[in-house]
């Protein structure tokens, strides 16, 4: 398995409560988390209601906030891998760097890069399958802006927040918009001397009114059946969104108008509201939920700037308009390197056919999970499984099934492997795009989408047909590669 985040956590705890034990984790950070060991900037958050971003397996009677913070999540990202025996099978500070299929073997080898006290150490594994949980958002991203190494002061990105940088009383620029900004400008606009948000394109908000957990619903959580109860119904709840989503004529329209009064109630100022208006119908790019970002624009010691940045200078950046914006610290809030998965790791397959050529158009997986010609590999968040509102811990689950599920099929053949057939994946392609047709996720350019327009990121329906999808995968969808002992 590559990875200890909580797809990495999902598909070793499923594996193990069904007796397969020989599960190795290959972590390139020095814990568990994944995401939320990296993105600690403040206000670090969910915006996914904590009693449905948790496993169904390991469910939790108390939360301190309704929408849990950093620390909390990746607390309890460490306390399931202890209680479920997965921490004493992660290998840190290891960085996979390839995985090779060997066609005589029938086996995986797996190439890694470790980093201790020795320096660094190049390590080799033999594996019968191979789990890839390296998410979709790992990789920070800087903004596209000539000259940005000029800039004189202190800078660094949303997901490497630099602790050891005191920002009380700083002029501090943030350039983006995004989830990431929408959490941590709140939180530093109080401390600051002077803030300047620099955004490029307005987005979509929804109220996110965090709070405490209210002490009744943590005590009616007690009962597994009432966390059932909520988790469905929360689910039920979020997959309005998805419909809004999928229709954005009639129910887009729907979710469009509260979005707009929510916006309106809380930027009275129309040149303010005008500027941080977006541009894009409702629903194409991820809608923000949040209740304190627009208000905190309104302070007096921030600037809602949304010239483009023509360069960054010694000083900070210049925008367009011929306008300096002086600062001593810029933040990255510009989101990851997304499409690429797993990937520059080198990954090939039968023949020696490397996964970045099959995906020279565009990641594709069945499922998300499987790619022909790469026989027991499996993703985890792989292509079209991201959910634009949903948990998605809730797709993690659903492939870590698929996987164990598979692996049963290779033992119950007595085979080395299975690979998907490519027709089986093909077809699955097809209707997966047609499904995009027509929804609010097309008519804008997005991270979801490829510079050709293709969506390679999102899941195009409701979590529960992910579910319903992915819950028994079929022999017939595969080839079973004979164990050489046969
Ligand atoms: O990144 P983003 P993010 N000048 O790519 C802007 C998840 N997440 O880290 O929209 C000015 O969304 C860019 O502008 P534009 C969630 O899935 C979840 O915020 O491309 N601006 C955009 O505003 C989310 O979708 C949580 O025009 C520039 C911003 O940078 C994903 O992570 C919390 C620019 C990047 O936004 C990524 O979110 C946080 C430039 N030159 C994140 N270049 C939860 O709550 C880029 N931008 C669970």
């Amino acid at each position: 398995m590559v990875g200890a985040g909580f797809g990495g956590i999902a598909v070793a705890a499923e594996l193990l409560r069904h007796g397969m034990a020989d599960v190795t984790l290959l972590e390139a950070a020095s814990g568990p988390g994944g995401t939320w060991l990296h993105n600690r900037y403040p206000g670090a958050a969910c915006d996914v209601p904590s009693h449905l971003y948790s496993y169904s397996f390991a469910q939790r009677a108390s939360w301190a906030h309704v929408f849990s913070h950093q620390e909390e999540i990746l607390r309890y990202a460490r306390e399931t891998a202890d209680a479920l025996g997965i921490t004493p099978r992660i290998v840190t500070d290891t960085t996979v760097t390839s995985c090779t299929w060997d066609d005589s073997t029938r086996t995986w080898t797996v190439r890694s890069r470790r980093t201790g006290s020795e320096g660094e150490v190049e390590e080799e594994r033999v594996a019968d399958a191979v789990v890839l949980a390296t998410g979709q958002l790992d990789k920070p991203a800087l903004p596209a802006v000539a000259g940005l190494d000029d800039f004189a002061g202190r800078s660094f990105h949303s997901a490497r927040w630099d602790d050891g940088y005191d920002l009380r009383g700083k002029r501090v620029a943030v350039i983006g918009t995004g989830a990431s900004a929408t959490q941590l400008v709140p939180e530093i606009a109080p401390l600051v001397g002077h803030l300047t948000v620099f955004q490029r394109t307005g987005n979509w908000f929804l109220p996110r009114r965090d709070r405490p957990m209210p002490a009744f619903l943590n005590r009616a959580m007690r009962w597994p059946w009432a966390r059932r109860a909520w988790r469905r119904l929360l689910h039920h709840g979020i997959e309005l969104l998805t419909l809004c989503i999928r229709h954005p004529r009639t129910f887009g329209r729907v979710g469009a108008l509260l979005s707009a009064a929510h916006m309106r109630r809380q930027l009275p100022d129309p040149g303010l509201r005008r500027k941080a208006w977006p541009d894009y119908p409702f629903g194409c790019k991820r809608v923000l939920l949040s209740s304190d970002f627009l208000p905190a624009l309104r302070r007096p010691n921030v600037e809602l700037v949304t010239d483009g940045i023509a360069r960054m200078t010694p000083k900070g950046p210049l925008t367009e308009d011929g306008r300096l914006h002086e600062v001593d610290c810029v933040i990255h809030a510009t989101g990851f390197r997304t499409n690429t998965f797993m990937l520059p790791m080198e990954v090939r397959g039968a023949d020696g056919r490397s996964i970045r050529d099959v995906w020279a158009e565009g990641a594709r997986a069945h499922l998300g999970i499987m790619v022909p010609g790469f026989p027991s590999l499996f993703l985890m968040y792989g292509p079209n499984t991201n959910t634009s509102g949903g948990s998605i811990l809730f797709f993690l689950e659903a492939q870590a099934a698929y996987v164990r599920r598979a692996l049963e099929l290779v033992r119950g053949a007595g085979a080395a492997a299975l690979d998907v057939r490519p027709e089986v994946e093909e077809a699955g392609l097809r209707a997966l795009r047609a499904r995009f047709e027509g929804t609010a996720w097309q008519s804008c350019s997005s991270w979801y989408r490829t510079p050709d327009g293709r969506n390679v990121a999102n899941w195009p329906g409701y979590m529960g047909e992910y579910a319903a999808q992915t819950r028994r995968p079929a022999s017939a969808e595969f080839r079973f590669i004979p164990s050489r002992a046969r």
